[in-house]
């Protein structure tokens, strides 16, 4: 079943009032969480601002939006019904296929009625004297709750106001996670785009031809893997259908949460076999070079080196002209320490006679015009369309961006204005029975296959409330000297790598003032695991109960 149509949601299924869990956010955790919490016999209210299902994949729908994961690997490993009831067209599928597919886990799992659509949380209020969260929404609807689990997507929080002027722009101005539905016609128009991050590239590579004219504004240059995309068969789709068990048990002990782990250690192979090596398994075009082949290129500079030697090489292959060598290929940060994404016929563009890429990095974008992009030396750049692929504020931004207040009124936004802390990236202290996923400090903040990442913590978080429910306590929340010591543990493993080094949305610094530290854990997503079955098993160390 690939390309079932899917029922619209009724906006409003639940009644404001009194449940005993409220999950904010209709992606994938937020859907695997509300299911997990119903079949623990929870009243559950799940809150969405999208008008559907989907999280990322609702919000991301700009033109060449697709995965750079494995789609047999993306995947929710609870049912083996779901994973085989559903059929990839393709390796690395693009986004209406991927939004199909969480509408159909969605309808399969009959978890549209337990959501509030079109409802955007806009405070989450702990009320010390009874132990509830209270929530309320733009709709003007309250809800309360014994649990707070928010799912609300570490990538979902937009840097979209960020040059001023924006509002007197004549033409089209566009953030590519606010991609309208209708879409928007490009062709025979003078478009400009800001950003050449990962879907900067996905963007750019797919509107190239249909522009009359493109200016891509360039600022840091990136490091990219040119992605092979074979369309799935029936062969293909039995062969990994055959090894759902297999997956499901792998998978969720590699260090990055996707199939493959790393090759081996780097001193053990001299130079020609690691050039093997890496050219082996760049033609396999997937990520694959830059999460599982040698883990040495986060932590060792002799390493990083040769792997960044080895993808410039391949850059300046295709680039050629020594301009748009000096422009687009990284000189000053090492190959995997942000996202490296996957690239199609990206390098390419910029030989295209309709294609100008304009250097901002020494004469920065100052600010919008009516007529469009105005630089710092005065240049104006007149523009039907604006295109920003700008990023987001990572990790901590959907949660700062809702009025959360923990016991004594305490605000999460001031909190982690001053420092983004939390224990396993799932619980803060000060926050009593308020769970996180896709937060700071945790695998799934970054540097992990999200799918893997997000179902062990909604998990963790499920097994957690049950054990408060059955031992009949009413709150759980994590001790100061608890998230100290993970705290610490992530620092130290973080200061170890070259990720901590370069700046990019992983360190917090694409955001001025966020304090800067490494989202994402980076000891590892099985061992990030272990780390948490550990706590279960502890029967909750370190957390505090009454
Ligand atoms: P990213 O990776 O944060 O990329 C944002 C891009 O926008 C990046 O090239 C930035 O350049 C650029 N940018 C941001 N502000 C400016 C200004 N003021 N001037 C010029 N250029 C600017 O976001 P993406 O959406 O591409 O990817 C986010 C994640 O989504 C990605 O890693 C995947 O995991 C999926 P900079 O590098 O800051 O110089």
């Amino acid at each position: 079943m690939t390309a079932t149509a899917y029922a619209s949601p009724s906006v409003v299924n639940k009644p404001s009032g009194s449940y005993d869990a409220i999950v904010i956010g209709a992606g994938v955790a937020g859907l695997y969480q509300v299911h997990r919490l119903r079949d623990l016999g929870l009243n559950v209210i799940g809150l969405e601002t999208g008008s559907g299902v989907g999280g990322t994949w609702y919000w991301n729908r700009y033109p060449g939006c697709r995965f750079d994961s494995e789609s047999y690997i993306y995947q929710y490993w609870f049912s083996q019904d779901v994973y085989e009831s559903w059929t990839w067209s393709e390796r690395f599928p693009a986004q209406p296929e991927i939004e199909r597919w969480m509408n159909f886990v969605a309808d399969r799992c009959d978890l549209r009625k337990e959501f509030n659509f079109n409802t955007t949380v806009k405070s989450a209020v702990y009320d010390e004297t009874k132990s509830r969260w209270v929530v309320t929404t733009d709709r003007g609807s309250t809800f309360d709750a014994k649990y707070l689990v928010t799912c609300c997507g570490m990538l979902s929080a937009p840097l979209s106001e960020i040059f001023p002027g924006q509002s007197s722009f004549k033409g089209k101005l566009v953030h590519t996670s606010r991609w309208p539905k209708e879409s928007i016609d490009l062709n025979g128009k003078r478009v400009g785009v800001i950003g050449i991050g990962a879907t900067g590239i996905q963007v750019i590579q797919t509107i190239a031809s249909q522009c009359k004219h493109l200016k891509i504004f360039v600022r840091t240059p990136q490091y990219i893997i040119p992605m092979k995309n074979p369309k799935y068969g029936p062969a293909e789709a039995a062969w990994y259908k055959g090894r759902f068990d297999e997956l499901k048990e792998t998978v969720p002990n590699t260090f990055t949460g996707f199939e493959y782990d790393f090759v081996g250690a780097w001193e053990d192979h001299s130079p020609e076999q690691r050039r093997e090596v890496m050219e082996r398994i760049w033609n396999e075009g997937s990520l694959r070079l830059w999460l599982a082949s040698y883990g040495e290129i986060f932590s060792d500079e002799k390493a990083s080196d040769e792997i960044s030697d080895f993808v410039r090489e391949k850059m300046q292959e295709r680039l050629k002209d020594p301009r748009l060598c000096d422009l687009l290929i990284p000189k000053d940060y090492g190959f995997g320490t942000h996202r490296v994404p996957l690239e199609s016929g990206y390098l390419e563009v910029y030989h295209r006679a309709n294609v100008e890429a304009i250097s901002v990095r020494d004469n920065p974008i100052q600010c919008m015009t009516p007529e469009g992009i105005q630089l710092a030396n005065g240049d104006v750049h007149e523009l039907d369309v604006i295109i920003m692929a700008t990023g987001f504020d990572a990790g901590s931004g959907a949660l700062t961006r809702i009025d959360i207040r923990g016991r004594g009124g305490r605000s999460l936004k001031e909190d982690w204005g001053r420092d983004i802390r939390t224990a396993l990236g799932m619980q803060v202290h000060g926050y009593p029975n308020m769970f996180t996923t896709g937060a700071p400090l945790a695998p799934s903040a970054a540097l992990c296959n999200m799918t893997t990442c997000l179902q062990q913590q909604v998990d963790w978080i499920t097994n957690c409330i049950d054990h408060v429910e059955q031992s009949g306590m009413n709150v759980i929340e994590v001790t100061k000297e608890k998230e100290d010591e993970w705290v610490a543990h992530h620092d130290e493993i973080a200061n170890g790598t070259l990720v901590v080094k370069t700046n990019s949305w992983y360190m917090g610094s694409n955001v001025d003032g966020k304090p800067r530290r490494l989202l994402s854990y980076i000891g590892g997503v099985g061992p990030y695991k272990k780390k948490c079955d550990e706590v279960t098993e502890s029967g909750y160390a370190g957390f505090a109960k009454r």
